[in-house]
């Protein structure tokens, strides 16, 4: 639900009517990550402040400093907050917006991978590791050599190897990477250097990681995601072309890349035989929520499969304010994704 349509919203009455509440109400989160280790489910969500940064379109009033790790024992249970796990001041390359993160566990370390900008305002991709899943978190003293734009998303395979998907345009930079170097004019606008409506969309990125998960092991991949017809989606297909957001899940054997479109505020996804892709377009998960930002994980928890999302409906619609959520989905039998409504409205 973009920004412009929240005046005429009756929050009390949407809030009943929402499919699910909020998971923490004592700090607002947003781009929860979520994963079983050991049993129990984690979530690697932002953590959402007012800094009293200005609104605008590249996103600076989403002015994160740290986060927090939440826990839940059961998908019904109450989620609790471990605290900080990492913040910004303890990053000795990141100036500031630590925008969505995502988390991984390989024999018994766990990391924390974020993006944040760097000093020279350009967004890079972080590691940080623990021997806790909830943290506290140690950075590495340098952001991952290689890395760019924003939301994290990594992906343990049945092999043993694990795959970060990435990429975010507007706000996220993605845009001023065409030429594979960073485009250091200021944009005026936050679709400065995007490809023309009938032209290829802007594709998010893959990129295997070293057997320490504390770097790319290869150049990054762009990530194609098809239309019905095996051709690439189109950037002015706003309602299908990825946005930000990516997640990478595996189901009856067939590779899920999930992502949001961003001002059309859809989560969507793509099928694919291999974590490379290609990926073909295959509908929408989620229907647009209360606030400007979709962004979601799907992560299955005993055997039923969940969409861990959020919306700004605790804020009664204050877009940099979000709330974490978590609803089933469900799957039909051919492997499409039933559309969830936030809202029975
Ligand atoms: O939370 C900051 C940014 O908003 C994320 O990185 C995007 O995916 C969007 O949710």
């Amino acid at each position: 639900m973009p920004e412009e349509s929240i005046d005429h919203i009756d929050f009390k009455d949407l809030n009943r009517k929402a499919i699910s509440q909020p998971l923490v109400s004592h700090m607002y989160t947003a781009d929860p990550s979520a994963h079983v280790f050991n049993n129990k489910i984690y979530i690697y969500p932002s953590h959402d402040i007012d800094a009293g940064e200005a609104f605008d379109d590249l996103g600076s009033h989403f002015a994160m400093e740290d986060y927090h790790v939440l826990s839940m024992d059961t998908i019904d249970s109450t989620a609790e907050d471990h605290g900080v796990a990492l913040h910004v001041d303890d990053v000795p390359w990141a100036k500031c917006q630590m925008w969505a993160p995502d988390a991984n566990e390989k024999d018994g370390m766990y990391y924390l991978y974020f993006p944040a900008k760097d000093y020279d305002d350009i967004f890079r991709i972080g590691v940080a590791t623990s021997k806790s899943p909830v943290g506290p978190f140690i950075a590495q003293p340098k952001p991952i050599k290689g890395s760019f734009s924003i939301d994290p998303a990594v992906f343990k395979d049945d092999d043993g190897n694990y795959y970060m998907y990435f990429g975010g345009i507007w706000g996220g930079q993605l845009q001023r990477w065409r030429t594979g170097k960073f485009n250091p004019d200021q944009p005026e606008s936050p679709t400065a250097f995007l490809p023309e409506d009938n032209e290829p969309a802007l594709l998010p990125f893959v990129a295997k990681l070293t057997d320490d998960l504390l770097e790319f092991s290869e150049k990054p991949k762009p990530i194609e995601i098809l239309d019905e017809n095996g051709n690439l989606l189109l950037a002015g297909d706003n309602d299908r072309r990825f946005f930000e957001a990516a997640w990478l899940h595996k189901y009856n054997e067939k590779y899920y890349f999930s992502y949001s479109t961003g001002d059309t505020h859809f989560i969507c996804y793509a099928v694919g035989d291999n974590p490379y892709g290609p990926f073909t377009y295959g509908g929408c998960i989620l229907n647009p929520v209360v606030g400007w930002t979709s962004h979601h994980s799907i992560c299955e928890v005993e055997g039923k499969w969940y969409l861990f999302y959020h919306d700004s409906s605790l804020s009664n619609g204050v877009t940099h304010l979000r709330s974490v959520k978590v609803a089933e989905i469900t799957y039909r039998e051919d492997g499409s994704i039933e559309t969830l409504d936030p809202y029975r409205l």
